[in-house]
């Protein structure tokens, strides 16, 4: 085994986005692209560190979500890290770790930090694409200060440092070396099945089951299924077949590993059908993102935080009440209003589940949550998918009610917030930009003006200075704000690979229980009208309609 230098080149636009670098997996398969980015990581990461052998003392967590070159990128990871004098990897069995594991294992082994091979809810497979994210000490994703730092790296890279040592044989639990770094294959799921157990009351939850409770979760073929088998099924002994699409493959089947209603249009048409369990749910393909469904029934991301936030206390880790709760700018306000029930804080951040980070680590808020499908707690400092299943399943459990009786009483306490977002996929990048600029410029016009029976009272480009440590980021979506409260938000993707994706978010409240059902395309109709008007989305993006609408 020896230690070599391997000259190397920067490659353009390794700049993280939302959530980790993310491009198309052809992207990566280029020789040298992986190897740039996790050696900049790793300078960055010593640099920060007093010393010259610092990351000698050091343990770093790695697995990914299974995705095609997984395993390729596992071994490429492990060669660089042992050649740069890395003192230990915890590494999950077969190279597999969801999101909220890798961070459950940071957090409970208390280890310097993480990686993570994801790209999350997008395709994966050749034609597919593939991600590294870097996750800090406190098991979240690493503040934009950091990424930034590895990014200004990976322009000026000249050298790739890397082990020629063999593979290492990762479907075997236990130690193994990689020249003087030792790596440990753990078990994936263990370390994260043991935190849910203290976070919920499994016993009653297996009485549910016990007691024919009914239920699917739909794993998608992703890393997800192998948590959610042996929670489910193993602990909480719900009938085989509980967990449907269990098996992580490669390229996830095929399937878009988004649970969205478009994504994940499979179970929506099972939970409407004749043999509709209780309860349905699904994952996306790191497992950080749930959608939660009723027979027959959706619920949307950002009424599920908003019911959550009520009925915490439902929930034995949550059972003193909560410390605040946090939402992403573009996230629904319906958590507004039960936060100013309960009387805590209600913090609204950019999009991205670092932001929430400080919020958490300063014990300004116990639960977070996105309009994206995501919802997570301080148990971890990612978003988590399971997570949010077992809550909805304990609100059932507890109250004795379906997942669409929660919701329509919460509607009639707090009012309804219809919601919606229209996804713009593949917009030239230069018509995107053209396009936000128009935005702004429109927005800033029309403010003051009469829309029908509403005011543009404000119109911004929304700016976020973290209560913690000050830090600040601009420019994070164009917001419309009518004097009823009702919203339309604009932002371009940060997880996108391909052109660029223009998000449209409608929000409109209603507190008349009796205007509480309508479907929600028609509620909003006023305001998405307004959007292509005032927008010109069409003749701007060149598309007729969104190309998704969640
Ligand atoms: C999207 C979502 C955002 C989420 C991010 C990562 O980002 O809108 O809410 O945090 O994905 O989720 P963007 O920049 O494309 O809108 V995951 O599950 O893909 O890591
Ligand atoms: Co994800």
């Amino acid at each position: 085994m020896t230690i070599q230098s391997i000259a190397t080149q920067p490659f353009d636009g390794q700049r993280p986005g939302t959530s980790g670098l993310r491009k198309k997996t052809s992207v990566f398969l280029q020789p040298m692209y992986l190897e740039n980015f996790v050696q900049a990581l790793l300078d960055v990461l010593n640099d920060s560190l007093a010393g010259g052998q610092a990351l000698l003392g050091k343990t770093l967590v790695l697995g990914g979500d299974g995705r095609y070159h997984n395993s390729v990128a596992v071994q490429t990871i492990l060669k660089i890290a042992a050649a740069n004098g890395l003192g230990r990897i915890l590494l999950g069995q077969d190279g597999l770790l969801s999101t909220p594991a890798a961070s459950a294992v940071i957090r409970s082994r208390n280890v310097f930090g993480g990686i993570v091979l994801s790209a999350s809810h997008n395709p994966g497979g050749v034609e597919g694409d593939f991600g590294i994210k870097y996750n800090a000490g406190n098991g979240g994703p690493a503040p934009e200060s950091l990424t930034e730092a590895v990014y200004v790296r990976t322009q000026a890279i000249t050298q790739v440092r890397i082990s020629d040592a063999p593979d290492v044989p990762i479907d075997q639990l236990g130690i193994h070396w990689v020249e003087r770094m030792r790596v440990e294959v753990i078990d994936s799921v263990a370390d994260y099945a043991a935190l849910m157990r203290s976070l919920f009351d499994f016993g009653m939850l297996r009485g549910m089951f016990a007691h024919g409770f009914s239920m699917r979760l739909d794993a998608m073929n992703a890393v997800g299924g192998i948590y959610a088998k042996a929670i489910l099924e193993g602990e909480l002994e719900a009938p085989h077949g509980t967990v449907v699409n269990a098996v992580p493959l490669e390229d996830f089947g095929g399937l878009h590993p988004d649970p969205n209603p478009v994504y994940a249009a499979d179970l929506v048409a099972h939970m409407a059908g004749p043999n509709a369990p209780d309860f349905g749910a699904a994952l996306d393909g790191d497992a950080d993102r749930n959608m939660i469904l009723g027979r027959n029934f959706l619920v949307t991301p950002s009424d599920s935080l908003a019911v959550l936030t009520a009925q915490a206390r439902c929930i034995p880790a949550y059972h003193d009440g909560l410390r605040g709760v946090a939402r992403s700018m573009p996230t629904s306000t319906a958590v507004d209003r039960v936060a100013k029930a309960l009387g805590i804080d209600c913090y609204e951040t950019p999009t991205g589940w670092k932001f929430f980070g400080n919020l958490l680590d300063a014990d300004k808020v116990t639960i977070c949550g996105e309009e994206s499908y995501g919802a997570g707690s301080s148990h971890v400092r990612e978003k988590d998918g399971l997570w949010a299943v077992l809550c909805w399943l304990s609100l059932q459990g507890v109250t004795g009610s379906s997942v669409e009786t929660l919701v329509r009483e919460h509607w009639k306490t707090y009012g309804r917030n219809y919601y919606s977002r229209h996804d713009y996929e593949g917009i030239p990048t230069d018509a995107a930009r053209a396009l936000m600029v128009a935005l702004e410029e429109q927005g800033a016009a029309q403010q003051g003006k009469q829309f029908g029976p509403r005011v543009l009272t404000q119109a911004d480009n929304f700016a976020y200075t973290d209560p913690v440590d000050g830090s600040r980021a601009a420019g994070q979506g164009i917001r419309w704000i009518f004097d009823d409260g009702s919203r339309i938000v604009f932002r371009l993707s940060g997880t996108g690979t391909q052109g660029a994706t223009l998000r449209v978010y409608f929000e409109h409240y209603e507190a008349d229980p009796l205007r509480q059902n309508e479907p929600t395309q028609q509620a909003l109709a006023d305001w998405i009208d307004l959007a292509q008007s005032l927008g010109q989305l069409r003749e701007r993006t060149g598309m007729d309609a969104p190309t998704v609408v969640t």
